[in-house]
């Protein structure tokens, strides 16, 4: 486990982000944090951060100033969310393309040693995910090119961009392509939450409002693993220490079917099963996606531990917290 090091995490406001500088501070290393939310709008606290800064990473000029006098990147930060902001904000998100390629020039002027850069699996070709049980896609399944449009096509470039300044300038750089990563301390309302916690919250509003149906965007039959946010930490943290440069899935091996998850959550509230509306025209993504984890096990010899069941029940436990003391106030996690 890395220990002793000056590490800059951009992105730390966020919610993998914010998980990885608490793992990282609890390991003894000094962390300059930075997002572009304020302060009062990061997802967790910190109280022995030694830095924070509040800035714009697509700014070359932040990014040479919070990068000097650094070891090691990691690079977590994008404008992002779930299926329902990432379809209808394309053009905001494929700006995130100057985040990663900013900080690459401010690290190579600073001689910055590793780097890490969070990409996903919306890298991945649309056509290998047409079916509804479909195989789990391999590193290898990204090329030819088609991803997800807009975020896909940042997270993709972006990729690349890491590869040609290690293979030109020489700084080590690893890859993860996470596969909708779920748990505490997300985004569960505001329009930028994925499928875990958005269902999550309306079967908690339905069980407190003592109502009967609540709305599932498509069929439900569209099928995702999902990985839940302590497992992404650890497989993040031992790729970055793995001699491994190429982008490695960083996912479960549990695929479920949107309806799946639903039972599960339904299990854990203890509600009575619910009618569910099925709308059709909102924002569905592709029709089947899920890891394949055998470069994963191979290279890091890394593979997920906790249950969809066990880290929906941890999830499903935070948000009723978080919801009981907010009521229908805006919480820091509806900002992204
Ligand atoms: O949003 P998401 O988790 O993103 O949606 C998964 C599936 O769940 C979609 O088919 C969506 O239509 C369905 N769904 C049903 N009801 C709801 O209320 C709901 N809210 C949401 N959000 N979805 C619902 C994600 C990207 C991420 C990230 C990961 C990587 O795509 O949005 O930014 O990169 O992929 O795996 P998903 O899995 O399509």
């Amino acid at each position: 486990m890395i220990k002793n090091k000056k590490i800059l995490v951009v992105g730390a406001g966020g919610f993998i982000g914010g998980h990885l500088v608490k793992k990282l501070l609890e390991n003894k290393n000094l962390i300059t944090a930075v997002d572009i939310k304020p302060k009062e709008y990061w997802f967790q606290d910190y109280e022995n951060a030694i830095n924070h800064y509040s800035t714009d990473m697509k700014e070359i000029n932040n990014c040479r100033k919070v990068s000097k006098n650094i070891d090691y990147v990691f690079n977590m930060a994008c404008n992002m969310g779930g299926m329902g902001f990432i379809e209808n904000n394309k053009a905001e998100c494929m700006q995130s393309v100057l985040i990663n390629t900013n900080l690459l020039i401010a690290c190579k002027e600073n001689e910055i040693k590793k780097y890490f850069f969070s990409s996903s699996a919306c890298a991945y070709n649309k056509s290998k995910q047409q079916d509804v049980f479909v195989e789990g896609l391999k590193e290898i399944d990204a090329y030819p090119a088609d991803p997800e449009d807009g975020y896909g096509w940042e997270k993709l470039f972006s990729e690349r961009m890491c590869r040609h300044f290690m293979e030109d300038y020489g700084i080590e750089v690893r890859i993860a392509r996470y596969h909708n990563i779920y748990g505490p301390f997300g985004t569960y309302d505001g329009g930028r939450e994925k499928a875990p916690a958005a269902l999550c919250r309306k079967i908690i509003n339905a069980k407190k409002n003592d109502e009967e149906i609540i709305e599932v965007w498509g069929d439900g039959k569209q099928t995702r693993s999902f990985l839940y946010i302590d497992d992404c930490i650890e497989g993040t943290l031992r790729l970055f220490e793995s001699n491994y440069s190429e982008p490695v899935n960083i996912g479960s091996d549990e695929q479920v079917s949107i309806n799946q998850m639903i039972d599960i959550i339904e299990n854990i509230s203890q509600i009575k099963k619910l009618k569910r509306d099925y709308q059709l025209d909102k924002p569905k993504g592709v029709r089947g996606r899920s890891s394949n984890n055998d470069l994963v096990k191979k290279v890091l010899n890394w593979s997920f531990k906790i249950r969809l069941k066990d880290g929906l029940k941890k999830t499903y436990d935070w948000m009723n917290s978080e919801i009981s003391k907010h009521g229908s106030n805006i919480s820091r996690f509806t900002k992204s």
